[in-house]
């Protein structure tokens, strides 16, 4: 009971009970944000889909308001799926989401707002001619879903994408229109990759090449590169690619198709799907929501009342440095909530030894980290060619030359229960440098029925960069970020003993070569008071 009770958040956004998944519709209106997301009023499984709702003035407070759209029409009967709004010139608002048909087909349905002068948008209107669109010839009943923002075309129109699959290949469709109400189907998809399965929650964004600001969805030109996401339905993670998108053609161009979507980059390589950003016209920001499972027994959600949480809302930007990948990073707002702080400075940490750091109670952190590795060590290491993966390689327990070292979070004083989120180094006969960033859940609880998997990929790092991480720890969520987030790591964590008082924190060196130098500064952290009206 104490264990389930102490998985609840206190500054990540949930609903005060029951399930969650996909985000719906972000957006600012009026001052206020806006978070709309698939709810079961019901029970803390999925099923009965409607729209909750919710409003913030800072995407960290917000407050519950009353279910935004029920399933109430033949089009969306068996649930009111997930959609995206768009802002129209003249400030009005659209919303294009999916209904489940009373047969179960899956089809586009418009609604706005009823009252557009309610900062709170607390009404919605179905449009009487609903559903808009149905799946086109050669499309089957289930796999049409999740409309994009639409954004403008070189003709004055409006264009969405929305995603599908024919056989294996995952695709996203195109469709224009002028009034949201009538659509015209483009000839050729805007991509689609072999083998990709369904994609859900396709994602369609221009940023920017030159500036840190992000950009409106309809911004194009040569000073922007346009990212596509994907959400795989076969393995259940968000994946993308950096590319050219032709406004004429209304098609899409991987930079590299060597690293196209569903086959090369992910937005977060541990507990993190069907995302969707909006345009923060407000802050000239680009923000990113999404879902975030729980990966313990259905029994265990059904006991403590609840499913699911979305991330601390991340700033989207692509990476300026290396050009080859975007940048998420937790909106600054989060900042606020830091309270007392703690500074480590040049802690050595030994070949094979842990070192406490003491910051009182751990369980709600703001963590920033720099590792050095001394640069002689590097340059006489031998390389070898071992292939490294986080997910295969043995974990924080596998010692190798340079790694793994970093920090064990929600740890209990026996390391019984230990949550390591680390980096390894590998280097090659060439003398090339390979860093890995993980987080390894193997023994982050001794409960039997959580998934315990070890997450992470490679992290670019960049001549002459130390290496950094930031880690933010709210109860059951572990949110990572190397090197000012070019590779991100969330994770849901479920200690036993590891929790309340008895969480602690420490910096581990399990590498064999290195003497590691860390520099910390520690945050704990306010919880937010999510309130309910
Ligand atoms: N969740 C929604 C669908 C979407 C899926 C249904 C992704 O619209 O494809 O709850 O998690």
């Amino acid at each position: 009971k104490q264990m389930l009770a102490w998985q609840r958040t206190s500054f990540h956004f949930q609903p005060k009970k029951n399930w969650m998944n996909d985000p719906n519709g972000p957006l600012f209106y009026k001052g206020w944000y806006h978070l709309f997301y698939q709810y079961n009023p019901e029970a803390a499984v999925w099923g009965n889909i409607v729209w909750g709702h919710a409003v913030s003035r800072d995407l960290i407070h917000w407050q519950h308001l009353p279910v935004a759209m029920v399933a109430d029409q033949w089009y969306d009967i068996n649930g009111v799926w997930t959609g995206s709004a768009t802002i129209l010139p003249d400030g009005k608002l659209v919303m294009l989401y999916t209904g489940s048909t009373n047969e179960s087909v899956q089809v586009q349905n418009l609604a706005y707002p009823a009252d557009p002068s309610d900062p709170l948008l607390r009404k919605w209107v179905k449009y009487e001619g609903n559903p808009v669109l149905v799946p086109p010839p050669g499309i089957a009943a289930k796999d049409f879903r999740d409309p994009t923002t639409a954004w403008t075309t070189p003709q004055g129109k409006w264009r969405i994408t929305i995603g599908s699959k024919v056989n294996k290949t995952g695709i996203s469709l195109v469709y224009d229109t002028i009034d949201f109400k009538k659509f015209e189907l483009l000839d050729g998809v805007l991509h689609g990759v072999p083998g990709t399965g369904m994609w859900e929650c396709v994602d369609f964004y221009p940023v920017s090449k030159f500036f840190e600001n992000g950009l409106d969805t309809s911004d194009n030109g040569p000073a922007v590169k346009h990212v596509l996401k994907s959400s795989l339905d076969d393995d259940r993670n968000d994946y993308y690619a950096l590319g050219t998108y032709d406004a004429v053609a209304g098609k899409w161009i991987p930079d590299n198709p060597t690293i196209d979507v569903g086959i090369g980059l992910r937005y977060d390589y541990g507990n993190f799907y069907a995302s969707k950003t909006f345009y923060d016209q407000e802050k000239k920001r680009r923000v990113l929501w999404a879902w975030i499972t729980e990966s313990d027994s259905e029994a265990a959600d059904i006991c403590k009342g609840w499913a699911s949480l979305q991330p601390i809302p991340r700033t989207i930007k692509y990476d300026k440095k290396t050009g080859s990948n975007i940048i998420t990073w937790p909106v600054a707002e989060v900042e606020n909530l830091r309270l007392n702080s703690k500074e480590f400075d040049k802690v050595e940490v030994k070949p094979g030894s842990i070192v406490p750091l003491e910051v009182g109670t751990t369980t709600q952190l703001d963590i920033m980290a720099e590792f050095e590795v001394d640069p002689k060590v590097l340059e006489r290491l031998e390389g070898s060619n071992a292939t490294y993966e986080c997910r295969s390689s043995g974990g924080s327990a596998e010692r190798g030359a340079l790694g793994p070292f970093g920090l064990l979070v929600l740890t209990d004083k026996g390391l019984s229960e230990q949550t390591p989120i680390y980096f390894y180094i590998t280097k090659d006969v060439a003398g090339n440098f390979t860093t890995f960033f993980c987080n390894d859940l193997t023994r982050s609880s001794e409960a039997t029925d959580v998934r315990k998997l070890i997450y992470g990929s490679t992290v670019p790092v960049l001549q002459g960069e130390k290496l950094s991480l930031r880690t933010l720890v709210d109860h059951s969520i572990v949110e990572s970020f190397a090197q000012n987030g070019r590779t991100a790591i969330t994770s849901r964590v479920y200690p036993t003993k590891a929790i309340y008082e008895d969480a602690k924190l420490y910096l581990f060196n399990n590498a064999t070569d290195v003497t590691i130098t860390a520099s910390l500064k520690i945050w704990q952290m306010n919880s937010a008071n999510i309130q309910s009206s």
